[in-house]
């Protein structure tokens, strides 16, 4: 096949090709090419990578890691790093919204500052929150509500990322709650905001050059948070948020904020852009809806963060780069995890989804931790085979195999699948 698209473009392009463009053996060969479709240039079938096709950028402090966008920064976790729970520091993907990011901090002159409807707003300085404050460490999953958004079928806007705009990382900081007990939390406050450092023109006219996220004050998350300081035990890395940034076990890294360097205390609700209408779900089921549904206006949006993140499982190896042997035992493995309560269940189809077995879970570091898994399979069949993986959560979520779809291309959790070439040898 791809022999004869080559004849067919050697055609059309050669000088030869272009004096008979108008004979009938050129039109012969166009109308075969408008009979003999292509291969899908776009949806899940045309894209059979696990990541974004970008290229490996070295940022600082960075491994190379796949490029989406360079201004905002955007960089995916290449695939092998989730061969482990803990994804390295170095690895661990980069999501910006604005272009102008911090390159260097004082740590003397940074405060992270509380003002707005506070009994006693305040300035703490580097040193305070770590020594006036009780340190906790958590693992937890940081995942971009994006993430495999190339998979949107029909297609959405947004950074096409792959199946890499996640990691996790044990989180090292203070409780919020302690935080925000200190300033004291004054009668008339509704919402609870929070601000980096980073800053830049966002989209037009909407005024979101600063990103700004919010949260109701009866929200749960608000006790379970960290400000974190350490990730994996070192600083972390300027792109990830030093000094300090927000950990929100379960939610999705939107609210996750980098470079935290202001809490308000609102007694309106936020209306900023980055809280409407960007990163808002469909309030229905797994935040699945149709174009239809929503071009008719029938679709009630909510912010993302009244959802925790679904439950996904991940095949790292094998990939497609290697062969395996017929008869001989191999190990497949992978990661899943839940923001809807620790994993249950790992399950490995080898036939294309039809029969499910259940894998050995490895250790478990927390319920908002990857958990990785190992399954050993002796293909018994040659040729090109389709293996499967299936999680379920503590509270009995497991995933579809059927993709979401809303217009924002967040909430994605469909059954990965890896093709592997079985050798008959
Ligand atoms: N200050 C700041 N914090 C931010 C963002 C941002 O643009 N600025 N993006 C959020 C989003 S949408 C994601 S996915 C995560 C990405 O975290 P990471 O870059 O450490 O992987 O950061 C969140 N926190
Ligand atoms: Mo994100």
């Amino acid at each position: 096949m791809n022999l004869r698209m080559h004849r067919r473009e050697w055609l059309a392009l050669s000088a030869a090709g272009a004096a008979a463009w108008m004979t009938r053996p050129a039109w012969a060969v166009v109308a075969a090419q408008a009979e003999d479709p292509l291969v899908s240039f776009t949806g899940p079938q045309a894209n059979p990578y696990w990541n974004n096709v970008g290229p490996y950028v070295t940022y600082p402090q960075k491994a190379p890691l796949l490029r989406l966008t360079d201004r905002p920064i955007q960089l995916e976790t290449p695939r092998y790093y989730f061969r482990t729970a803990l994804t390295p520091n170095e690895a661990f993907y980069v999501r910006y919204h604005l272009p102008d990011i911090p390159n260097a901090i004082d740590l003397k002159q940074w405060r992270l500052m509380l003002s707005g409807n506070f009994k006693k707003p305040l300035e703490l300085s580097f040193d305070q929150l770590q020594r006036e404050f009780h340190p906790v460490t958590l693992a937890a999953v940081n995942q971009c509500s994006g993430n495999s958004r190339s998979r949107f079928q029909p297609r959405v806007p947004g950074g096409q990322w792959g199946n890499g705009a996640m990691g996790c990382a044990e989180w090292t900081g203070v409780r919020l709650r302690d935080v925000l007990d200190r300033a004291g939390i004054a009668p008339g406050t509704v919402q609870i905001q929070f601000e980096g450092l980073d800053h830049g023109p966002g989209p037009q006219g909407k005024g979101s050059h600063r990103f700004l996220k919010s949260w109701e004050l009866h929200e749960a998350i608000l006790n379970e948070s960290i400000i974190a300081y350490a990730m994996n035990g070192q600083p972390l890395p300027m792109l990830n948020g030093f000094p300090v940034r927000l950990v929100m076990p379960g939610k999705f890294a939107t609210y996750w904020t980098k470079h935290l360097t202001h809490i308000r205390a609102l007694t309106e609700p936020d209306t900023n852009f980055w809280m409407k209408p960007a990163y808002q779900v469909p309030d229905t089921p797994g935040g699945n809806t149709t174009p239809e549904a929503l071009k008719e206006g029938k679709v009630k949006m909510v912010p993302i963060g009244h959802v925790n993140m679904p439950v996904r499982s991940f095949i790292v190896d094998p990939d497609d780069s290697v062969a395996v042997m017929r008869g001989h035992p191999m190990v497949v493995r992978g990661i899943a995890f839940s923001g809807m309560g620790g994993i249950r269940k790992v399950e490995v189809s080898t036939d294309d989804g039809q029969t499910w077995k259940p894998a050995r879970l490895g250790r478990d570091l927390g319920r908002h931790a990857f958990r990785e898994f190992q399954f050993v399979w002796t293909p018994t069949l040659a040729g090109l085979q389709t293996i499967a993986v299936r999680a379920t959560d503590s509270t009995g979520h497991t995933q579809p195999d059927a993709g979401v779809w809303n217009p924002g291309g967040y909430l994605w959790n469909k059954i990965e699948r890896q093709q592997v070439l079985v050798l008959s040898a």
